[in-house]
């Protein structure tokens, strides 16, 4: 049996089209009056062209004792710090709902102590940077971009995102560190700051909304705000046979005066090896990129751009027309119980006003 849903003025309806009464030219007709109706005859119109839905997972793996760096917003007295490292997204849009990453406080601090995250995601340089300004670090292939992804950001004091923080060890000693010591070409070279002792807690966020990113190579930068004190982001193993993915960089970190350059933490800075930062990402692919993931979306192949409800199913999805979509939005209709015609002020006559309210809809030729 085919259903096919059409539109009659204000009413959707499914065509129950069987072979036995589509040879008599006759056809079985159900109105539909609720969303949800129409919802449930989509998940049958659709059930066997759901897009398959794939798992994101990415992970650098637990810390690695060898450098902590500095990754702390503005506030008072302290200047921002950024550090940042790679991963790819291999192929389809791909939402990621949430994140980990692992960092030391100052020893005795409570975890109530961190007070806010915010997250940002980069493209690999020189995507959307400016690449005719004079250079204060001796290279920037292969680093974050100048500027974040505008729609990419999440911060716990918009609500875009929520955190918790767990004590993973009360002591932890890294060999080395980078808390103020970035400086531009060509003293960038200090060797790192030395040891630092901490506890080490793990950083678990929670994107509301999840961050849709289409394939790609990207950075990913952390930063939470402590009561007092610094979080310092702790590297992870970079292994090189095999990487732990074709084209993994290195860490990069920077602080306000020194952007939007960013130094190498190994190559540049301690002047040598090259670092991971321990973190990862949990995500699902979202094939027609409509915001739904694709576990939950029951119209795969969503048209660029369509406002789309929970299902992840357009208006025109819903109730297609015969016409090419002209163009969807946003349209004046009249109040419920609005009676009067808007027929144009006669002459002499006061102007006649009717209240109207906006509704989504689509447009047809
Ligand atoms: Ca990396
Ligand atoms: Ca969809």
């Amino acid at each position: 049996m085919k259903l096919v849903m059409t539109k009659d003025r204000n009413e959707t309806k499914t065509k129950n089209e069987t072979t036995a009464l589509r040879e008599l030219g006759l056809f079985e007709w159900s109105a539909l009056s609720t969303n949800k109706t129409i919802a449930g005859a989509l998940a049958l119109l659709l059930l066997g062209f759901q897009a398959s839905a794939a798992p994101f997972t990415f992970s650098t793996g637990d810390p690695d004792g060898k450098i902590a760096t500095l990754s702390r917003p503005l506030s008072l007295g302290k200047v921002q710090t950024e550090t940042a490292d790679d991963f790819i997204i291999v192929s389809n849009t791909t939402l990621i709902s949430q994140a980990t990453f692992t960092g030391l406080i100052p020893s005795g601090a409570p975890l109530s102590s961190a007070l806010n995250v915010e997250i940002e995601i980069y493209q690999v340089f020189p995507n959307d940077s400016d690449t005719n300004r004079t250079l204060h670090v001796p290279t920037r292939a292969n680093s974050p971009r100048d500027v974040e992804i505008d729609h990419a950001t999440r911060d716990g004091l918009d609500g875009s995102l929520s955190f918790a923080a767990t004590l993973v060890k009360a002591s932890f000693t890294v060999s080395n560190s980078v808390v103020n010591g970035i400086h531009a070409a060509t003293n960038q070279t200090t060797h790192g700051e030395g040891p630092v002792t901490g506890e080490e807690v793990l950083i678990s966020v929670t994107f509301n909304p999840p961050i849709s990113l289409p394939p790609g190579h990207y950075f990913f930068r952390p930063e939470v705000l402590l009561s007092s004190g610094d979080f310092l982001w702790l590297s992870a193993p970079k292994p090189t046979a095999p990487p732990l993915f074709v084209g993994d960089l290195q860490s990069w970190i920077r602080n306000d005066a020194l952007a939007p350059d960013w130094l190498r933490i190994g190559a540049d800075i301690v002047g040598a090896g090259a670092f991971n930062a321990s973190f990862s990402l949990l995500g699902e692919t979202d094939e027609d990129a409509d915001g739904v993931p694709d576990s939950v979306d029951l119209c795969p192949g969503t048209p660029a751009g369509s406002i789309v409800d929970a299902n992840g199913c357009s208006i025109d999805q819903i109730a297609p027309c015969r016409g090419p979509l002209e163009r969807e939005g946003s349209f004046d209709v009249p109040k419920r119980g609005e009676k009067r015609a808007w027929t144009g002020p006669a002459r002499g006559a006061p102007t006649q006003r009717i209240s109207t309210r906006k509704v989504r809809g689509v447009v047809h030729r």
